[in-house]
């Protein structure tokens, strides 16, 4: 994990000495709880985790749960302590893009999630990232039946090379593609790996085939005891990396 080390995300990684990042898309008692029981609910669930985990990837099922300003609240509060990733999957014309890009930066996330099959990109990447934005696209996901994701697989790798992105997602579920992915693009870009847990991956199974980060939500987000998962989750990844 050489690449980008003025990057936020992989100093956080090594002050931590982890490689988690946080699925902040479900909670326990969503579905009852009002908005700002919720926001309360994330705070104390991000205080508990403050020294496992790295990043914490929001997406549509908090933000259309808390809104844009619970989101900047998270953000205002625990913006030192933690990598915040956007998760929308843009996938828009490239206009379109520039401006979502524009306002999840001023929002407060440190990196956004991109789909790479639009294309036409290259402007748009080169632009934010040299406002500090990370952003990272996606090369494979971790669902079964994704059948065009894994027929451009290797396309969608080297468009990422092309681009000079910070990192690519590449599911969990499929660790020979992780291997694949590691070999094709060294330490140039970070491999962020989701579908650990209850989409079957084992714990650190894409850092042994060399992802940089696993991305885990429910598994922690639904215990009882998030802090106990997450802290066994960052111990095999660390006995993992020792190998
Ligand atoms: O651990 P889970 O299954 O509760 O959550 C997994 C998270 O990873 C959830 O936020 C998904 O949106 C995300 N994810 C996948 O599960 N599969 C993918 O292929 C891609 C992602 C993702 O993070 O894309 C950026």
């Amino acid at each position: 994990m050489k690449r980008a080390l003025k990057n936020k995300l992989v100093s956080l990684s090594h002050e931590k000495d982890s490689r988690l990042i946080l699925a902040l898309d479900f909670l326990r008692a969503m579905d009852q709880a009002s908005p700002l029981m919720l926001l309360n609910l994330c705070r104390s669930l991000l205080r508990d985790l403050r020294n496992l985990v790295v990043g914490v990837k929001i997406g549509l099922p908090l933000l259309l749960s808390v809104g844009v300003e619970g989101v900047k609240y998270i953000i205002y509060d625990y913006g030192d302590s933690f990598y915040f990733i956007a998760d929308f999957k843009l996938s828009d014309i490239p206009d379109v893009v520039d401006y979502a890009l524009g306002k999840l930066k001023e929002i407060g996330f440190d990196g956004v999630i991109v789909q790479l099959f639009p294309m036409g990109y290259g402007g748009v990447v080169e632009k934010h990232r040299n406002r500090e934005l990370g952003i990272y696209g996606v090369a494979l996901m971790s669902h079964r039946n994704g059948k065009l994701f894994r027929e451009n697989f290797d396309l969608l790798v080297e468009y990422s090379l092309g681009l000079n992105l910070d990192g690519i997602i590449v599911g969990a579920t499929d660790l020979e593609s992780i291997k694949r992915a590691r070999e094709r693009v060294g330490d140039k870009l970070l491999i962020l790996s989701p579908g650990v847990g209850v989409q079957g991956a084992e714990e650190a199974a894409a850092i042994r085939a060399g992802a940089d980060f696993e991305i885990v939500g429910r598994s922690i987000t639904l215990s009882l005891k998030p802090k106990d998962v997450a802290r066994r989750i960052v111990e095999a990844e660390r006995r993992a990396l020792k190998g």
